[in-house]
């Protein structure tokens, strides 16, 4: 039943100077009148009143109630806040009071589910909610934060009204079947029809950004052992997590920590070094390392540029041959003994090279704009811009977009209206999946589940 009045300590749990607990539902403003002891009766919305707290009859703690009146509060409920103090058991106790007042227990995304259900919100807003409450970097911020302010949906919002237009505009031909489709007519379906092309297809793109902002890109850091690779890592990272020294073999697990660099996620996976090892723990490391080469999407191969090239060297090159990867070129604060014609081939098999040294910290500025450029940071404005950052909206942008091609294939072939009107159709209720009713209640679901109870 939705209606069922629910609470939950929306702050986080820990101490603190303030915790509140949210309760949301047609009872909301019983439950908190049972559990408090307010000086006056009446309570209006958006005003908050001083009152003891009362667990059972017995005072444990003072606070605010403030009173968001159906439908303007964050649920479309009625919701009471009460700001209490910050301890854990404390909290803990108000929450108490709050389920035998009357309320139930809210579950994991409940209150942002019941704010989608009543309209306040559309499914993408709230899963950039999520995504802002989440964020571990800049860019993770402001890009959720303006989804959750509703760019997203209102770019979807105008390339639906595009798609409604061109289908009246072939209904309308279909109506009349008598009659030719004019050159006129085809021709304000075609423009249409183009910008809602045109503006999938920027979405679709926009993905590459979005999916290495919000989600990150799998890195592997890779070389011989003593290249530098863990104080890369380290470098990326800006803390020592990884063990340096200068003895050959120092890592053996594959350490992973996620960094931000030009804007980019990293999930980064610092390696074992990988050469021929007699060691058995060395050799279980190697093959890790080789098999994180085989499930990243992106390697950061590290040369020692002190000394010359060797076949381990020229192993780490054929290992991104195929793959994107970008060659760090360590030790710059050293002489350069690598050879011209090793460092020719860095160019052809790496998607880049960069001269760097973990020690100073010189190259990283540069491997931030290689890796801002690489995933279109700089077209892209995170905090204004439309973008596409998860699986399920990137799926239903692409079926919309191939929808549109196959209208614009029969508009162009001279197709009947109808062949076309199919086509939009079945594109306009994929992109129904993104923020309208289209979604079923198992992805709605399964989006909410992920959200920290109290939210
Ligand atoms: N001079 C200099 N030494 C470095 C640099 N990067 C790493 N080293 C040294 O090289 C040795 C091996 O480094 P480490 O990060 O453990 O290499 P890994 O085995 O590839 O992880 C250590 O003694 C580091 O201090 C650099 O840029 N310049
Ligand atoms: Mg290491």
């Amino acid at each position: 039943m939705i209606n069922k009045t629910i609470a939950a300590i929306s702050t986080a749990k820990g101490k603190g100077g303030v915790a509140i607990i949210r309760i949301s539902g047609d009872d909301a403003l019983l439950v908190a009148k049972r559990m408090m002891k307010l000086r006056s009766d009446n309570i209006e919305p958006r005003k908050a009143y001083y009152g003891e707290i009362l667990r059972d009859g017995e005072v444990i703690d003072d606070g605010l109630l403030t009173y968001f009146k159906a439908p303007s509060s964050f649920t479309g409920e009625d919701v009471c806040e009460i700001a209490c103090h910050g301890g854990i058991y404390v909290t803990g106790a108000v929450l108490e009071s709050a389920l035998s007042s009357g309320a139930s227990l809210a579950s994991a995304g409940e209150f942002t589910k019941r704010a989608y259900i009543n309209g306040k919100l559309t499914l993408s807003c709230a899963e950039a909610i999520g995504q802002v409450i989440d964020a571990k970097t800049d860019s993770q911020l402001r890009l959720s934060s303006s989804q959750a302010r509703g760019i997203l949906s209102s770019k979807i919002d105008n390339i639906r009204e595009k798609m409604l237009d061109c289908i009246s505009h072939a209904y309308a031909t279909i109506d009349y079947p008598d009659e030719d489709i004019s050159e006129a007519e085809i021709s304000e379906i075609d423009d249409c029809l183009d910008y809602v092309i045109s503006s999938l297809d920027s979405l679709k793109k926009s993905y590459h950004t979005g999916r290495a902002v919000c989600e990150g890109v799998r890195t592997a850091i890779i070389g011989k052992p003593n290249a530098g690779k863990s104080s890369v890592y380290n470098m990326l990272l800006g803390e020592d997590l990884a063990i340096v020294t200068d003895i050959a073999g120092t890592t053996r697990d594959v350490i992973e920590h996620t960094a931000s660099v030009g804007g980019v996620t990293l999930n980064l996976a610092d390696t074992a070094g990988i050469h021929e090892t007699f060691d058995t723990v060395e050799k279980i490391g190697v093959e890790r390392a080789k098999s994180k080469i085989e499930s990243s999407e992106l390697l950061l191969c590290v040369f020692d540029s002190s000394a010359k090239e060797t076949s381990e060297d020229k192993f780490i090159l054929e290992c991104a041959s195929g793959k994107t990867a970008i060659a760090l070129i360590n030790k710059t604060d050293k002489e350069c003994m690598l050879s011209n014609e090793f460092i020719q081939k860095i160019d052809t098999l790496c998607h880049k090279k960069i001269f760097l040294s973990a020690k100073t910290g010189d190259g990283r500025d540069e491997l931030a704009k290689v890796l801002s450029d690489m995933y279109n940071l700089g077209e892209i404005d995170l905090s204004n811009d439309a973008v596409i950052s998860n699986a399920r909206q990137f799926a239903s942008v692409n079926v919309a977009l191939e929808k549109c091609l196959e209208a614009k294939e029969a508009l162009t072939f001279g197709q009947t209206p109808d062949i076309i009107c199919f086509s939009l159709e079945a594109a306009l209720s994929e992109l129904d999946l993104i923020d309208k009713r289209g979604v079923s209640e198992e992805v709605v679901n399964a989006i909410f589940s992920r959200f920290c109870v109290g939210k």
